[in-house]
């Protein structure tokens, strides 16, 4: 594997999966609080009230991240910690710890990467109609803004909002995700502003390198039938080219639009493809989709009763192409990397590029103090790999970070599904470098 020597090595965390303390210093409620508090919706009635208490050990944390040689950490600002009401007042002590950590991290030569947005709506915001309500895209301008003012003297690199289709149709469509509503018609409108959010904040972090973060799948027809081939059309569409189009283009995809029956104001499309320096891609898994009748009906393979996240494609199957699988059931397939940083220099060819997650969830066993999670390791040098091939063949790839860090807390799968480097005991909060975190940190040396 080669890599440019300027290359981003980093690791990646999202504030609502790992800081916990979540009364703690004045901050507020959000929507993963109320939906964590309700029966079913998370896997053993798993909550992050305490997580792994990343608040009060990020010291430990950014220690960790030190001795691994990480150039760059990937974590994002709970909008709750800052603004507990999601507008109006700015709660400085909220501020006051992601000054602490980013000066920590740059202590110790670590660059902080900071993303906005990873999915902790104020709940205040969603009692006034969450995503679909337009008004909330300007509220969170204003958030961006408030952080932008008070840290852009220590973080360089902004990204927005994190993977606008996971908040939008797992979030209303779906609803596997806080807030769990199923409204596939809202959730249409949430993707929309979601972008629009994006688009208005980044208008307004001036002076720095900001970026906008999307969840890509390459997506294959399971034939060529021509309704496979459709299927696959419709599931790229509204998966990835509904938001490269809308941030890179300014211009959503008609064939999406019309697959959905909406329309979009042309200054609104404008609005959303802001001018920005860099696209954040979090990869994990390849599609393949059928348009046959009869197949299983969404690839969340969500953990408790939840509809499709699929607006409009609820007939789409997606099937398994016998590659080996993750516990979370995503199968493994580095190529589908390549192919995406690819497809992307070839179809949105002048914006640099980063992996700004990529990892695996696997049943990993802790034994005599240590865990030799030999799949993950294979996961990170094939993925790893697919980047050093993307960069040979004139990808502009600037970086990668793993997902993640640290086990935390994976959503409505609790804490069941371990994407870590570093294994968290618990009930103890004890960290403990897996034999992935290591093969990491010499790769990273020796790069
Ligand atoms: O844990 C999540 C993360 O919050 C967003 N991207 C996918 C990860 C694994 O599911």
């Amino acid at each position: 594997m080669k890599f440019p020597a300027n290359f981003v090595w980093g690791a990646a965390t999202s504030a609502y999966q790992i800081e916990g303390s979540t009364t703690a210093d004045g901050r507020g409620v959000s929507i993963w609080d109320t939906f964590t508090a309700q029966p079913g919706r998370v896997v053993a009635g798993d909550h992050a009230q305490v997580a792994i208490d990343h608040y009060n050990r990020y010291r430990e944390d950014v220690q960790i991240m030190a001795e691994l040689g990480l150039k760059a950490y990937r974590f994002s600002v709970s909008w709750p910690r800052v603004q507990p009401d999601g507008a109006g007042r700015i709660n400085a002590k909220g501020l006051d710890f992601y000054r602490r950590l980013t000066d920590d991290l740059l202590e110790h030569g670590i660059q902080p990467w900071l993303t906005l947005y990873h999915w902790d709506l104020p709940q205040a915001l969603e009692e006034a109609g969450g995503w679909p309500n337009r008004d909330t895209a300007y509220r969170f301008a204003d958030y961006a803004e408030a952080v932008h003012d008070a840290l852009k003297d220590r973080v360089h690199t902004w990204a927005t909002v994190n993977e606008p289709w996971c908040a939008a149709f797992l979030g209303y469509a779906s609803g596997e995700h806080a807030p769990g509503r199923r409204e596939p018609a809202q959730a249409v409108q949430a993707a929309h502003h979601l972008n629009l959010a994006h688009g208005l904040a980044a208008r307004r972090l001036t002076g720095s390198r900001v970026g906008g973060c999307v969840n890509l799948y390459p997506v294959r027809p399971a034939s060529d039938d021509p309704r496979d081939v459709d299927a696959a059309r419709r599931i790229d569409g509204a998966q990835n080219r509904f938001f490269l189009d809308g941030l890179l283009k300014g211009a959503y995809p008609q064939d999406v639009l019309d697959d959905w029956g909406v329309s979009f104001s042309q200054e609104d499309q404008e609005l959303v493809g802001a001018p920005i320096d860099l696209l954040l891609i979090n990869y994990y898994s390849p599609y393949t989709v059928s348009g046959a009748p009869g197949g299983k009906a969404s690839a969340s393979a969500a953990p408790t009763d939840t509809g499709s996240p699929w607006v409009g494609n609820e007939h789409v199957s997606f099937l398994g192409d016998g590659l080996p699988t993750t516990s979370m059931g995503w199968e493994v397939e580095p190529d589908g990397l390549k192919r995406t940083l690819l497809r992307l220099k070839r179809d949105y060819p002048a914006i640099p590029l980063v992996v700004s997650e990529n990892g695996a969830a696997y049943d990993d066993v802790l034994e005599d103090g240590a865990v030799h999670d030999t799949e993950r390791v294979a996961f990170l040098e094939g993925h790893l790999r697919a980047c050093s091939e993307a960069i040979e063949a004139g990808v502009p790839l600037e970086g990668y970070f793993a997902w993640s860090l640290m086990d935390n807390f994976e959503w409505a799968w609790g804490y069941g599904k371990r994407f870590g480097l570093v294994y968290v005991d618990f009930p103890t909060q004890k960290r403990i470098l897996k034999d992935s975190a290591h093969w990491y940190s010499r790769t990273i040396m020796s790069a």
